[in-house]
């Protein structure tokens, strides 16, 4: 344990609430055609630090085009949000924070970063690592379900609400729009929300984030299969399903699917279920939807937002806006 400012953890999602909220994906998606699942299953500690080793490959361009508008921009944007709190949702290893952090903490304003992600043992991880480098900053983590908790991360402070990585691109239009409605209603008409979006850009280059050489997505997709086989005592086989990303370009979103090498019944007897596959059929793991810099503020105008800025139009890779509740 570092000594130093306070780390605590909350935690708002128990093993059962998990379990329960599983069982309910899995009894809506998995048991007719046209077979899905929500892709926050797949951050376990093993889907969370898969993702991690994504963000590092060269295929994958989202991290690193969203970090170089951090170092570019992050100073301006403290400027603009005047926050003493900084809240990160989905923030997984936390390490574009430190960016925001340190431009925060140059204007003298920074009093507490709270972290908060359904990954528990990796946000816990991500917070500690955060301390050896901010010694003095009080962290609160909390675990919870942004589709479920938003309203129960503390509105202390005057906040700096981020929501980085493109996350929201991970749902579809009816949930950003519940999402980014439910943020708005927790939020005082001076705090700021942060929110990084990927940009529309030659379907060949998204395809290749999503399909890299090493295989690394292809792991971090069936790592899904894993959980359920952990989670449920499922006995599904992640080797008889490959790894599929696929344009779909009147949606404007990759999909990521696995599909079935052949046709095959998988076992889930903790639900007293049994999934038939045919040979070829699709399970949907994940959209990763892409935007223009208008559509993301049309978005944020739906939610009763009013764009304070917007940074990375130009370079048309990777998109950063800085958004107020409005009246
Ligand atoms: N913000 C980081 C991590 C992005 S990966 C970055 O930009 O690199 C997406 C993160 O969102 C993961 O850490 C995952 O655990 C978290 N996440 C996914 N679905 C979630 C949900 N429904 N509620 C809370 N966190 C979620
Ligand atoms: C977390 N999220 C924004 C990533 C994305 O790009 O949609 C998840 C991911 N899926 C495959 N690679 C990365």
């Amino acid at each position: 344990m570092t000594p130093g400012a306070p780390l605590s953890v909350d935690v708002h999602l128990s093993a059962d609430d998990l379990d329960a909220a599983l069982e309910h994906d899995v009894r809506t998606g998995l048991a007719g055609p046209g077979k899905s699942i929500p892709p926050v299953w797949f951050y376990d500690e093993e889907g969370s630090r898969l993702f991690e080793e994504i963000t590092a490959l060269p295929e994958y361009y989202p991290t690193r085009a969203e970090r170089r508008l951090l170092e570019a921009h992050a100073h301006r944007i403290a400027e603009l949000a005047t926050a003493d709190t900084l809240v990160e949702l989905g923030a997984g290893a936390c390490d574009k924070t430190r960016l925001l952090l340190d431009a925060l903490s140059s204007l003298g304003n920074l009093r507490a970063y709270r972290p908060f992600d359904v990954s528990d043992e990796f946000l816990r991880a991500a917070a500690e690592g955060l301390r050896q480098d901010y010694a003095d900053l009080p962290v609160h983590a909390v675990v919870g379900d942004f589709h479920r908790h938003l309203d129960r991360i503390p509105r202390e402070g005057r906040r700096l609400i981020a929501f980085l990585g493109g996350t929201v691109g991970n749902l579809d239009p009816g949930q950003r729009h519940r999402f980014l409605f439910d943020l708005n209603c927790t939020m005082a008409a001076e705090e700021c929300l942060l929110l990084g979006t990927d940009l529309l850009k030659d379907p060949d280059r998204i395809v290749a984030a999503y399909d890299d050489a090493e295989g690394v997505t292809a792991e971090f997709n069936r790592n899904v299969l894993r959980v359920l086989n952990h989670r449920l005592g499922a006995d599904f086989e992640p080797d008889q399903f490959d790894h599929v990303a696929h344009w779909n370009e009147a949606e404007r979103w990759i999909e990521m699917r696995l599909r079935s090498r052949r046709d095959q019944t998988v076992a889930i007897p903790r639900l007293g279920m049994e999934v038939r596959f045919e040979a070829g059929e699709d399970l949907l793991t994940e959209i990763s939807a892409k935007f223009t810099p208008e559509q993301v503020a049309t978005e944020l105008a739906g939610a009763d937002f009013v764009v304070a800025g917007q940074w990375g139009a130009e370079q048309g890779e990777f998109l950063l806006t800085l958004a107020r509740p409005c009246c």
